[in-house]
């Protein structure tokens, strides 16, 4: 290990994706073997709906207002190709579900599905701001009413080196964009999460080290994009709390850190957002996030992941792909940036 100035460890010990240890890493594979063990149908279509992959048998889907359920009743399957399906094995629903990354309900993996149970998605409003001709403040119907909800299987990469298969439940946020009709000025799109003291203990904690509302924000051609994905279930159900309910971005070409959960405020500027993890720790995150395995990361390497579930006889370390493998996508985006300064 390097030997570091003071302020550099300071700052790496505030960072909470430090927290992760590789006993951590241990328990957790453990306790996914028995997971799977007992949830043996997370992945098989049922007949009649033909979804590529539906929540086991027996698990309660989280709370949802009548007119949510009913939106639910008609999906688009996943294709059977890509970029909106991968045949990779999908991840199991209780991991999917139960290692999840949510600082406002604490720091550890564990801590989003187990701290969540008081959070309120009904009723929900999100505000849409900034460089738009029809800003306001809509209900959580409004935003959704219009979309036809879809399949997506997409990988999602985390920048702590283990990744995932997740089948979500959603629509494009291009076609949620364009509704509110953006000015010539929004270059930059920005979100925030829901600020709830009395339901999420993480914001309350005196460990925690983000300044909340959580934020983050792509620029206006990566939201455009038709991979940027407006998830409100997984699974065919809708989002569990620790998932981001009850509307949550999905970028699968960048760190999961950019997939903002629960989000509250949508905001169209004319320059760049600040963003949570920017702001942390400018030397570590950058505002792009795009999967990069040949941008060197202080604290894991970047050129591996480990897909989980990891059992004790496969540690499913793979090799990291540019873009996570999504560059035939989005590649173009980046044409003429040096990717190693805009990490
Ligand atoms: N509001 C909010 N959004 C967030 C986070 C968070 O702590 N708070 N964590 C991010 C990180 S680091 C990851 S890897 C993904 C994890 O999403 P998942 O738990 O649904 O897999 O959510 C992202 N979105
Ligand atoms: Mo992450």
């Amino acid at each position: 290990m390097l030997i570091k100035k003071p302020d550099d460890i300071k700052s790496s010990e505030i960072t909470p994706h430090s927290i992760y240890t590789k006993r951590r890493e241990f328990l957790q594979g453990a306790g996914l073997i028995a997971g799977a063990a007992v949830l043996p149908n997370f992945a098989s279509a049922q007949s009649g709906d033909a979804l590529k992959a539906r929540a086991p048998a027996g698990i309660q889907s989280s709370p949802a207002p009548a007119w949510l359920k009913g939106k639910f009743s008609s999906i688009r399957p996943a294709p059977d190709s890509a970029p909106y399906f991968t045949d990779e094995a999908l991840t199991p629903y209780s991991d999917v579900t139960k290692y999840n990354n949510f600082y406002e309900f604490g720091m550890e993996k564990g801590d989003p599905s187990a701290n969540s149970g008081q959070f309120k998605t009904d009723p929900w409003s999100v505000e849409i701001s900034g460089e738009v001709s029809k800003p306001g403040v809509y209900t959580l119907e409004d935003i959704l009413k219009p979309h036809d909800l879809e399949e997506r299987i997409y990988r999602l990469r985390c920048v702590e080196a283990w990744s995932m298969v997740i089948p979500w439940i959603g629509f494009p946020l291009a076609d949620l964009i364009k509704r509110f009709e953006p000015t010539s000025k929004a270059k930059y799109v920005e979100f925030e999460t829901i600020v709830d003291d009395a339901t999420m203990p993480g914001i309350r904690s005196r460990f925690a080290i983000v300044r909340w509302p959580y934020r983050e924000g792509l620029r206006m051609d990566e939201a455009l994009n038709p991979l940027s994905f407006i998830a409100v279930g997984l699974y065919g159900e809708h989002l569990p709390a620790q998932n981001g309910a009850p509307m949550r971005l999905v970028v699968p070409w960048k760190y999961g850190f950019k997939s903002i959960k629960s989000i509250v405020k949508i905001n169209f500027r004319e320059t760049q957002p600040n963003t949570t993890w920017v702001d942390l720790q400018a030397r570590e995150y950058g505002f792009y996030a795009n999967v990069n395995p040949a941008v060197h990361h202080p604290r894991w390497r970047q050129d591996m992941e480990r897909r989980l579930p990891q059992t004790l006889f496969d540690r499913k370390v793979i090799p990291t792909q540019p873009f996570n493998g999504y560059g035939e996508q989005v590649a173009e985006l980046y044409k003429g940036m040096d990717l190693s300064r805009y990490y």
